[in-house]
């Protein structure tokens, strides 16, 4: 009898040789049934995995803690591991591949003793699709192969299309210890395979994710000529019904998910605005015969941060994880519910906080420093299809096309609340010299201002230099290139409040990209690009105090002058590699700004 449900010689050959080295008890082969999913559910319950919510109130849902210091990606324990350091480039960790897997072998030796092996057959994208491509996760946690059925497209019809392509990439996962001593996130794109060991949070175990759908898929997208980007997608239709999509690149915990589902507040209802949510995080694009860039979403869940989350910020996701969704370090509620810091509703009196420790709100640590109930980078994952503004499009192999990127980052001072780029080339500039605040979604010091081009710093599996030179070929490749914008939802007054109110309000400044890229409204041309008339940013039913639109899209440019020393800083370690289209912005920026002070 056939042990294996395919016939593909290559994937039966890794499994049992991956099994040889991690030593399962069993291995169990992940069909994406309901009733393979409910019995893992319920086994998940059984052996404490994961915690039943209430399920009148949360059907289907599931809690699930992490180790301590396992709740955010590890970005100084991943590794992208190619023959040559240089094509890492710079900005990646680095190791050679013989010297990783010898390092990673000795932590996956026998590390499923005792346990099942569970292989997930998986496709980002719709299967099928030009753009779809195909993983196969083995890992030794039941909360990763839930997470992954919620993430990513699951099962049998994966495996049948694998035996007419035999081309897919090697992901292999174990918790081992959960040591933090012994994890490592490792990348080797030239042999299409991911190994993570010792953890068991998120991005550093969802290897379709960032992992795959963005380190690995970078590194083929460039050899392919197409983008594996960290952007949001979303179309915004008109009353005529006509729909504009639009692609935003945020860092980590920057508003990607918020943005990608926003309601239209109240003050343009009277527009008749509908939004349709195609993606939160990922987008792959690429150039069709139209001469334009069209996109689709790799994944089929949100694995969004719930701190935050609540009907005013974000009522369409408060309606999606309400059922089949699985949270992550949350706060557990005596009624089986789950809370959050800035959740909908009162404070609970009390609950086990996301350490699995009694919590009462007031409650201080050692420091006097409050205690959370849930970790500020908690997060939920949950199905596309549960979104009541998800996009009917999610299925087409297509995709849509695209109008405008928009990046992004968190900046407290400085950087306008919009500013249209001049050109592509100029637009790539924007991107690759882009900053943000560190967040929570990131192991570090937070609050730190750091360069993070086309927010794609922790997630680019190659060379960045190669990769911004990726990028304005792509433009040459597409005779209807989208317009390059950038936003910042996030400048602040003196008091260190922030400007602009930011989440539904969003729109108003997405309306004024779109009609940029109509050719509808003027604009007024700054040294660092085209900045809104405040009187073009609808402002119907918000009141915002005097001065504050103006100083929202003020252009310094002494400030900007002193921002040049960053890039040049950011750009030379590069060194000959950087492409020479850069250093002419930068002396091109540096020019309009002198001749402007
Ligand atoms: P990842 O999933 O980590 O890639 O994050 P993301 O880019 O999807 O970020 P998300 O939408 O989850 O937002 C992260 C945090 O930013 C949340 O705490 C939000 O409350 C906050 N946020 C989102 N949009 C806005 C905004 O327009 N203004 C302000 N001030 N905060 C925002
Ligand atoms: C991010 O950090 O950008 C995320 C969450 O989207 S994670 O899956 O952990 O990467
Ligand atoms: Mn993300």
């Amino acid at each position: 009898m056939n042990k294996f449900p395919t016939y593909n010689k290559k994937l039966k050959d890794w499994v049992t040789k991956m099994a040889k080295l991690c030593q399962p008890d069993e291995i169990v082969w992940i069909d994406g049934t309901d009733a393979q999913r409910f019995a893992l559910e319920k086994e998940a319950v059984a052996i404490g995995e994961l915690i039943q919510l209430n399920s009148e109130k949360l059907p289907g849902c599931f809690l699930y803690r992490t180790a301590i210091d396992d709740v955010a990606r590890t970005e100084q324990l991943t590794f992208i591991c190619t023959k040559k350091k240089h094509d890492a480039g710079p900005t990646n960790n680095w190791m050679p591949p013989q010297a990783a897997y010898r390092k990673a072998k000795a932590i996956f030796k026998g590390a499923m003793a005792g346990r099942t092996m569970y292989v997930i057959p998986f496709s980002m994208g719709p299967v099928g699709s030009e753009f779809s491509k195909i993983g196969v996760e083995l890992t030794d946690s039941l909360y990763v192969v839930l997470n992954m059925l919620i993430m990513t497209r699951v099962g049998n019809p994966v495996l049948r299309y694998l035996e007419k392509k035999d081309d897919f990439t090697k992901c292999l996962h174990s918790k081992a210890d959960l040591d933090i001593n012994k994890r490592l996130i490792l990348h080797f794109p030239e042999d299409n395979t991911i190994w993570s060991v010792g953890s068991c949070y998120g991005g550093n175990v969802l290897l379709g994710k960032k992992c795959l759908s963005l380190r690995i898929a970078s590194f083929i997208a460039r050899r392919e000529h197409w983008l594996a980007e960290h952007i949001l997608i979303m179309g915004i239709e008109d009353p005529n019904g006509h729909i504009e999509y639009i692609a935003a690149a945020f860092p980590s915990a920057c508003g990607k998910t918020n943005l990608a589902m926003l309601i239209p507040p109240e003050g343009l209802k009277r527009k008749g605005y509908r939004i349709w949510t195609l993606g939160d995080d990922i987008a792959w694009m690429r150039v069709d015969s139209d001469g334009a860039l069209w996109a689709i979403n790799p994944e089929s869940g949100f694995f969004g941060v719930a701190p935050g989350t609540n009907s005013h910020t974000n009522l369409n996701m408060v309606e999606t994880i309400k059922k089949n969704a699985i949270y992550t370090n949350v706060l557990l509620k005596p009624d089986k519910t789950v809370w959050w810091e800035g959740a909908d509703g009162e404070v609970p009196a009390n609950g086990i906080d996301w350490q699995g420790r009694p919590w009462k709100p007031g409650m201080k640590d050692r420091n006097g420093k409050p205690i959370l109930g849930a970790q500020p980078n908690s997060r939920f994952a949950a199905p596309i299809v549960n979104c009541p503004s998800a996009s009917f499009r999610l299925e087409q192999h297509h995709g849509v096309p695209i109008s405008a990127i928009v990046f992004g980052g968190r900046r407290a001072h400085l950087v306008p609340l919009v500013y249209e780029t001049f050109n592509w080339q100029h637009g790539v500039f924007a991107g690759a010299t882009m900053a943000s605040e560190r967040t929570a979604a990131s192991v570090g010091e937070l609050g730190v201002v750091r360069r993070d081009p086309m927010a794609m710093l922790p997630f680019c599996g190659y060379n960045m230099a190669y990769y911004f030179k990726h990028w304005l070929d792509m433009g040459k490749r597409m005779p209807k290139a989208p317009k390059i914008f950038h936003v910042n939802w996030f400048r602040t007054d003196e008091k260190g409040k922030f400007l602009w109110p930011g989440f539904k309000e969003n729109l108003r400044v997405l309306e004024w990209i779109l009609d940029r890229c109509n050719n509808k409204v003027g604009a007024f041309k700054t040294p660092i690009g085209y900045v809104p008339y405040p009187g073009d940013i609808d402002m119907t039913g918000l009141v915002l105090p005097a001065g504050a639109l103006e100083k929202l899209l003020e252009v310094k440019p002494d400030g900007w002058i002193e921002e040049l020393k960053g890039i040049k800083k950011f750009f030379t370690q590069f060194k000959k590699d950087l492409p020479f289209e850069l250093w002419e912005e930068y002396e091109n920026l540096q020019k309009r700004l002198k001749s402007n002070g």
